[in-house]
This record gives C-alpha cells, structure tokens and sequence, in this order.
C-alpha cells in the first residue's frame, strides 16, 4: 500500500528534509504534495530525482493527502492543521503549537511509541522540539534503568535551528568580519559570528528563555512527568546539529559502564566514547545522520548516582524532520492509517 503525503513548507530547512528522508527510507509514496505560500507556488523541489512545483497551501483539498507533515512554523499550523485533519489528512505537526495540547501525542517513536494512539481524538501528532528529541532519545533507555530523579542540561543550538536567514546571518557575518564588515545582527540579538548567545526564543517572567521551557514540558510529556529537569539553552555559531551537555541524578545506582552498555542497545542511540583524543561526536559529523550521539559518557561523583554525557544530533532530522517520518511510519506499521485510494 501507499500514501499520498502532504509536506507543508517544502521550500523551508526542514521541509526540504522532509522530502529528502521520505526518499531516503523509501517512505511507501503513491503522490506527494509540496506546500507552500502562495507567493512559492510553483517554485521547484527535490524529491528524489523527481522535481515537484510547489501548491498553494491555502488552495489545497487535504482530500487528496492521506498524511500531511507540517513544517511552516506555528501560525500555518494553527490555521491550517486542524481543518486538515478534520479532512481526514493524518497531521504530524513539527510545530510548538499542538505539542502540550492534552487532546494531541507528542511522540518520539523510540521513546513513547504507544502515544500515537491518541492521534484518534483529533488527527494531529505533534513533534517535539529538536533539542528534547535528542535529550529523551538518550535519556529514556537510562531511565527504563536506574529512574531519573533530575536532569540539568546546557545546550550548543545550530543556527540552523533558527531558520534560514538565521543561517545566512551566520555565513554572511562570518565572511564579513574578515573584511570589516559591519557585523550588526538581524536575525540574531547579538553578533553569532565567533560568539555563543545564551538566548533562544522569547524570555518567560521567570527569566528563563521559551526554548528552556519547551525542554522541561516537553520532556515531562513525553517521557516522564516526575523527571525534575533544568535548562540552559546557548546558540552557538554552529549550521547544523546541536548538542547537549547532560547531567543526570538517578534514584538507583548505575555505573558509566553499564549506562554505556545500555544506551548501545537502545533504538536510535549511537555510542561514540573512547575517551581519548577525538573519541567523541561533534556536530559537524553528526549533519545528515538519522543517529542520536552520545559520547563522554562518565560518572558525576559529586551527586549519589550521577552521570554526565555529552549527546549531539542533527536538529534537521533527528530534532524535526526524521522524527516525523518515523511517526509516520509507526502509523503505518501500527495499522492505524490507511491510504484512502488503496493500491
Ligand atoms: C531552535 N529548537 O534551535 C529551536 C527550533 O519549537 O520547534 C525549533 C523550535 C520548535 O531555535
């Protein structure tokens, strides 16, 4: 049997991964859609070696697609989704704007594959966001193990996270400094050429950051409301991946040698950790993986059962666009989906 998929913001960074991932894994396609605003339509995607003009998203009849990805930020979901789903369109948001929606799965297929079942109540999974994917994907297996009493993270944010013009912003100013170039940001708050910005996303009353918070509900929902988790989110002048400083306190002893063994067993991790010079991942090798990273894995003697880690992925795929094919794929794998126009 096969799908037709509707990818909304096929021009954006990680709708263009979409199409590359679905091609990839050889996503069972009968037709897909690429979606955009008005003002693309017709522009020209990649999808394979195939090229596909893109549609007007507020044109479409989601009749037509059995599943549709959405990728254009959180005001296309909001308005688009649910009609989309209400079509019954199968909606996996990749968006913040369903995620803590009691009625919507947040699901990470490795870690609370079961969820997807709620997508029932009203047709739409919702994606994490890509610095929680990585985090539960390591986290999960360690805590099946030894329970998770409290996490404290800082993370290294790509720009890429940020968008394209933050992309740009960061090439541009890079180049720019060399010649003297005024480096006044726009994207950013500050120059991210040579420079880290503790600062993602919009500042709560509490004086954290919203991307601080996102980890914390996120990760509550997806792996376990009783895990005490804090957070400090950095961008760093990085284009793709992003990576996570961990530091872990279990209720139940657990050495670095077993946390290795088990995190080499778990779905979707791979351990990089020779302790020796370049014996770990750094972002740059990570780009274009499917693989969550973990490396520098050592004991936190300064706290009962404490571990630190060092966990890297590419927050394209991993962190959205991966991850959203994988729910599609459990989907189809579960029976819980089917191809309104069957082979
Ligand atoms: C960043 N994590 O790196 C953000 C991007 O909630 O889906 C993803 C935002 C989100 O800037």
């Amino acid at each position: 049997m096969s799908y037709n998929v509707a990818v909304v913001g096929a021009t954006g960074m990680v709708g263009g991964e979409v199409l590359s991932i679905l091609e990839e894994r050889l996503f069972p396609v009968a037709e897909v859609f690429a979606l955009a605003s008005r003002s693309s339509q017709g522009r020209e995607v990649s999808f394979g070696d195939r090229t596909l003009k893109c549609r007007d998203l507020a044109q479409f009849d989601f009749r037509q697609a059995d599943i549709a990805i959405f990728a254009a930020g959180g005001d296309i979901s909001a308005e688009y989704a649910q009609k989309a789903a209400d079509l019954g369109c199968v909606v996996i948001d990749n968006s913040s704007h369903f995620r803590l929606d009691d009625e919507v799965p947040l699901v990470v297929p490795e870690v609370n594959p079961d969820a997807v079942e709620g997508f029932r109540k009203r047709g739409i999974i919702a994606n994490p966001n890509c610095s929680t994917a990585q985090l539960v994907v390591a986290l999960k297996p360690l805590h099946d193990r030894a329970g998770i009493k409290r996490v404290v993270v800082s993370t290294y944010q790509s720009v890429s996270g940020a968008g394209k013009e933050a992309s740009d912003e960061l090439f541009t100013q890079t180049k720019g400094i060399y010649v003297n170039d005024d480096p006044t940001p726009s994207k950013f708050t500050k120059q991210i050429a040579f420079n880290v910005i503790p600062h993602i996303d919009v500042f709560l009353e509490d004086g954290s950051t919203k991307e601080e918070y996102k980890m914390v509900a996120e990760t509550k929902k997806i792996l376990d409301a009783g895990i005490a988790l804090t957070a400090t989110a950095v961008r760093v002048p990085v284009f793709v991946g992003h990576s996570e400083a961990v530091n872990i306190e279990f209720e139940r002893p657990i050495t670095d040698k077993e946390a290795r063994s088990v995190l080499r067993e778990a779905p979707g991790v791979l351990v990089v950790d020779k302790r020796e010079d370049g014996g770990y991942v750094t972002p740059v090798e990570c780009v274009g993986d499917f693989a969550t990273f973990v490396s520098r894995i050592r004991i936190d003697p300064t706290v009962e059962h404490g571990l630190n880690l060092w966990v890297v992925s590419d927050n394209l795929r991993k962190g959205a666009a991966l991850n959203a094919v994988q729910i599609a794929e459990l989907l189809i794998n579960r029976g819980l989906i089917e191809a309104r126009d069957a082979d």
